[in-house]
């Protein structure tokens, strides 16, 4: 399964939004990027806002199942 932890730590949370963000417009060949989670299921290439709204999906699916506190 995919992880969209963007910095491996294993958590979800506001620390990835902020790598996302830092790595906008960043290219790197498809799944060579650990930023790149979007479009699903293994991204494009590129950081750019779907990555983001991928990462947004998967926050919201953590604090939906209690995943984070
Ligand atoms: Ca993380
Ligand atoms: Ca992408």
């Amino acid at each position: 399964m995919m992880c969209a932890c963007a910095n491996g730590d294993g958590n979800v949370d506001a620390n990835d939004l902020k790598l996302l963000n830092d790595n906008q417009s960043t290219s790197k060949p498809s799944g060579k990027s650990i930023c790149d989670i979007g479009p699903m299921p293994w991204g494009d290439g590129v950081v750019d806002k779907k990555d983001i709204e991928v990462f947004m999906e998967y926050w919201k699916y953590e604090y939906a199942t209690g995943g984070l506190e």
